[in-house]
């Protein structure tokens, strides 16, 4: 398969430079204005000073934007994955109609597939290696629009080759279709793994209330085995995680409100389901009936327990909370601590170590407002950090981005993925600029973003 002729790559001549956590505002920079550029040396010498006196538990995370080249697409999902191996960095991504693989750190573009012309579009996607060769597959779930069929779903998945960059990636039916209304929201897709490593078998949510999970064969070019763990959850919902929550073994699965309890035989066994969350939703969620929201876990506090993350993401003026993991997880009370409740569309949400002191942060993006406002006034998107501190508290909110009246960056969609192998996460994300120019007058553009993690380090010069 050829190079597609969609192209992304660096255009630094453009790129914006966003210094964060330096001095309490942004700075722009433009390296072809010399004006700009005069602005930014004595800025570097500011934040320079800045830097020479940090306080050790202070270590905040801070992000420089590269704005890649996007020629007409815009994408929708981003999920890292390895392709080339187990030590290969590398993003799938996809538009609905296309699904790419870009190589990092260069962003090198290469088709997966496309379905465009067949009347079909995917709907969820997910990596995982499928056929436990080293190199990650693709999951997704095939949309059938073709007019004269009636609408519905299959999952397929895509192998990848022994060279992905050269392809052809041979597609494989999971299951026969599924009859679906046109209108059904798209299911949720990860990955189960085995303790061995090998993968036996895949979760997903269809029609956001089937909650199932299916067993992939010996040979995964066979149909996979559908296993149903609730036939209809409580509510719709997005935002599925999975981990062992009460540490027995077995791997659990986690909704934003609930979280199930894998039986030690999940296949004729019952799944038990555990409440943790009593007011997750305070917005107009609560009313739809549907929660879009996204999950994580980890053990937050250090104290050995995993404790589970939920941040509303279809709001305006989303939650997002952490939840205590008590020493009985099934019968203990899970305390809600809220870290923020105004955030706004989130567009990347992760659980990591963002600012390299070994503790798991919670990195937040927003997308940005085009006509929507909150209170009457327009929303300016957030890169936020909320850094791991000892204390009563534990999270401090670092706001490592903020957008400005005149230039504003939002988080569509994204991933939080190492992008240079630098053993620090950074976000590679479709984005919107917003730009007032000096009659006031505002335009849109779509952006494909690299936000690179520069915690710590001197802000870069002028890389041109
Ligand atoms: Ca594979
Ligand atoms: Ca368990
Ligand atoms: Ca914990
Ligand atoms: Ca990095």
């Amino acid at each position: 398969m050829k190079r597609d002729t969609c192209r992304w790559k660096h255009s630094l001549q453009t790129a914006k430079m966003i210094l964060a956590g330096v001095s309490e505002f942004n700075v722009n920079l433009r390296s072809h204005s010399k004006v700009h550029l005069a602005l930014f040396c004595l800025l570097c010498l500011i934040s320079v000073s800045a830097w020479s006196r940090p306080a050790a538990s202070e270590i905040r995370s801070a992000f420089v934007r590269h704005e890649l080249e996007l020629e007409g697409t815009r994408l929708v999902k981003f999920l890292p994955a390895k392709f080339r191996g187990a030590n290969s960095r590398d993003l799938a991504v996809s538009d609905n109609s296309t699904i790419y693989w870009l190589s990092l750190p260069n962003f090198d573009v290469y088709n997966i597939t496309s379905t465009a012309a067949q009347g079909v579009s995917f709907g969820a996607v997910a990596a995982a290696d499928i056929n436990n060769d080293g190199r990650d597959d693709i999951i997704t779930d095939e949309i059938s629009t073709a007019q004269d069929q009636p609408t519905s779903r299959r999952l397929v998945w895509y192998e990848c080759p022994s060279d992905p960059a050269k392809g052809p990636w041979p597609r494989h039916e999971v299951e026969e279709p599924r009859p679906m209304a046109a209108m059904a929201d798209d299911p949720v897709t990860v990955s189960l793994k085995t303790e061995n490593g090998a993968l036996r078998a895949m979760l997903t949510l269809l029609g956001r209330r089937e909650l199932v999970w299916y067993e992939i064969p010996a040979d995964p070019v066979k149909r996979w085995t559908k296993r149903v763990i609730d036939a209809e959850t409580p509510r719709a919902y997005s935002g599925i995680s999975i981990a062992d929550l009460n540490a027995d073994g077995y791997t659990d699965v986690i909704l934003p409100e609930y979280w199930y309890e894998a039986p030690p035989d999940p296949i004729s066994g019952r799944w038990p389901r555990r409440k943790y969350a009593n007011a997750l939703l305070k917005g107009p969620e609560k009313e739809r009936n549907t929660v879009l929201a996204r999950t994580a876990v980890a053990d937050l506090n250090n104290d050995g327990r995993l404790d589970i993350v939920a941040l509303e993401t279809g709001v305006d003026t989303g939650r997002l909370v952490w939840y205590e993991g008590p020493t009985n997880a099934i019968a203990g009370y899970w305390y809600e601590h809220q870290l923020t409740g105004d955030i706004y569309f989130a567009g990347v949400f992760a659980v990591t170590d963002v600012n390299g002191d070994k503790k798991p942060d919670v990195l937040v993006g927003e997308s940005l407002s085009r006509k929507h406002k909150v209170g009457g006034e327009r929303r300016y998107p957030r890169i936020i950090v909320f850094e791991w501190q000892a204390g009563k508290e534990p999270f401090k909110a670092n706001v490592a981005y903020r957008g400005e009246r005149e230039e504003s960056v939002g988080i569509e969609a994204g991933a939080v993925l190492d992008v240079n192998g630098d053993g620090k996460p950074d976000i590679v994300s479709q984005g919107a600029m917003l730009r007032e120019d000096k009659e006031k007058k505002l335009s849109f553009r779509d952006t494909l973003d690299w936000w690179e993690n520069i915690t710590g380090q001197k802000p870069p010069k002028d890389r041109r």
